[in-house]
């Protein structure tokens, strides 16, 4: 119905606002209405704090409108008591008139539970509204609930003729000032960036948010026989930071060596990063690090820069041999999205 999705946009470009601030909760979004005029919007604005619905709830003037009330909200109300009462109790409480829902929860917590709450006190609740789009807007917590592992996104930025470093690893001047930017504002909406030891020891990457705002990811370089620069930027425990070795487990204030079976796979890392709660990575390098998420099929998306260079010769990027789903102009770079 053409009114619910005009509500749900709404709510969806609400929960939008969280981006960056709130996993490894969703983002979730919350419009009320009366007679088709909002009364309280809301969102689940950073993690821990207040979910969408009671910031929704709280936002409207006089509470006696809520009995009339259509409720919009982008994931199903939660059902168990987790940082905030359950939202399901609160909109049954309030004596709603109905609740129409984008996306079903897959939170082993709720899934289902919150919808059942409601209608068994009688609230109708429609589920479905631009389900396609809330499930898109919170991929990454659905991938980490449905998958047990953080959403992967693979990135790199490779020459015309398909090389991402010259044979000494020089990887400056593929991608331009556009583009590199548009890297920092990723880094900034993504819980962690990953480097393998190639591309930590040629590039000494800072892997922080520099020309964008926003807050720094976690760090991920993998080093199994330890032999990166200790002086390193990676190392130097201005943003937590994670060293995947063979060697040695050690907690430092900001730096944390994590030590592997000597056979791990990409998987062993994953799932490693999902018992940590990490909902979503970055995989920037190097190609043999990424041709391994993308041979073992653990990739949700990439994102491929193609400058305006060539090499001749060098490191080759990593192969896909998929059709992109997007394309996009980056003055003057192509950005290739492709989604799994
Ligand atoms: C949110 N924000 O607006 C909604 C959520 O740890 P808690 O108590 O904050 O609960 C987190 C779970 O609650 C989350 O995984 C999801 O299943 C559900 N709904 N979470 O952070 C919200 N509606
Ligand atoms: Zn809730």
């Amino acid at each position: 119905m053409e009114k619910h999705e005009l509500f749900m946009r709404r709510a969806l470009e609400l929960a939008e606002l969280g981006r960056g601030n709130v996993s490894p909760n969703p983002m979730v979004g919350c419009v009320i209405t009366v007679d088709d005029q909002i009364i309280g919007e809301g969102y689940h604005e950073r993690y821990g704090g207040p979910h969408a619905e009671p910031n929704a709830v709280a936002d409207v003037n006089n509470p006696d409108l809520l009995e009339k009330a259509t409720v919009y909200v982008t994931l199903e109300p939660c059902a168990h008591v987790g940082k905030t009462p359950p939202c399901a109790d609160l909109l049954v409480g309030k004596k709603v008139k109905e609740v129409i829902i984008a996306a079903v929860d897959s939170n082993p917590l709720v899934g289902g539970k919150g919808i059942a709450k409601l209608r068994e006190t009688g609230i109708p609740v429609v589920t479905g509204v631009l389900e396609k789009e809330a499930r898109s807007q919170n991929r990454r917590f659905f991938t980490q609930m449905e998958k047990n592992r953080p959403y992967v996104l693979l990135k790199w930025a490779q020459t015309r003729d398909g090389f991402v470093a010259q044979s000494d690893y020089d990887s400056k001047w593929i991608s331009n000032a556009h583009s590199r930017q548009l890297v920092h504002r990723w880094r900034a909406e993504e819980d962690a960036v990953l480097v393998g030891t190639k591309t930590a020891h040629y590039d000494n990457p800072k892997l922080n948010v520099r020309d964008w705002s926003g807050r720094d990811p976690l760090r991920i370089v993998i080093d199994k026989q330890l032999t990166l620069d200790p002086n390193g930027y990676l190392f130097d425990q201005t943003q937590p930071t994670i060293c995947y070795n063979l060697i040695k487990e050690e907690e430092l204030e900001n730096l944390h060596y994590v030590q592997l079976m000597p056979d791990f796979q990409v998987g062993d890392l994953l799932a490693d990063l999902h018992r940590r709660k990490v909902q979503s990575v970055l995989v920037e390098g190097g190609s043999i690090l990424l041709q391994h998420f993308i041979s073992q099929d653990l990739w949700d998306e990439a994102r491929v820069f193609t400058g305006k260079v060539t090499f001749g010769s060098g490191i080759p990027s990593p192969h896909l041999n998929l059709v992109p789903n997007q394309t996009l102009d980056i003055m003057g770079d192509r950005l290739d999205v492709y989604y799994r």
